[in-house]
């Protein structure tokens, strides 16, 4: 599994859905919150340039925010990303059970 860093505050809608699709993925994460320890948000500035939260790293590779990690999903990149391949697909993928005739 990738090494997943999220920096994130308390109040943050948008830290809530990035951490829900990787969750919906099966990955694990750390989570920095940068609203109780400064030096950690200095961090996330010096190493993002960027001063929303959340600020994602996927071993070490600047995501972005939220959005920038569903464009990823939309165009079939984050899941290479998060090394889900054809054969790694999270169990939920593979449930076509609400196909099956009743
Ligand atoms: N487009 C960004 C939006 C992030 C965003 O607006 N985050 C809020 C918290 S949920 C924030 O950091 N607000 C403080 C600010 O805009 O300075 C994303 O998808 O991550």
């Amino acid at each position: 599994m990738p090494k997943i860093e999220i920096y994130t505050t308390a109040m943050c809608p948008y830290c809530v859905r990035a951490k829900m699709l990787l969750q919906n993925k099966g990955m694990s994460w750390e989570e920095i919150r940068v609203d109780l320890d400064r030096d950690r948000l200095q961090e996330m500035l010096k190493r993002s340039q960027r001063r929303t939260v959340p600020q994602i790293f996927i071993d070490d590779f600047h995501v972005g925010g939220f959005d920038d990690m569903a464009a990823l999903d939309a165009r079939g990149e984050l899941d290479p990303l998060l090394g889900i391949g054809e054969h790694e697909a999270p169990v939920h993928a593979l449930d076509h059970s609400e196909d099956a005739p009743t």
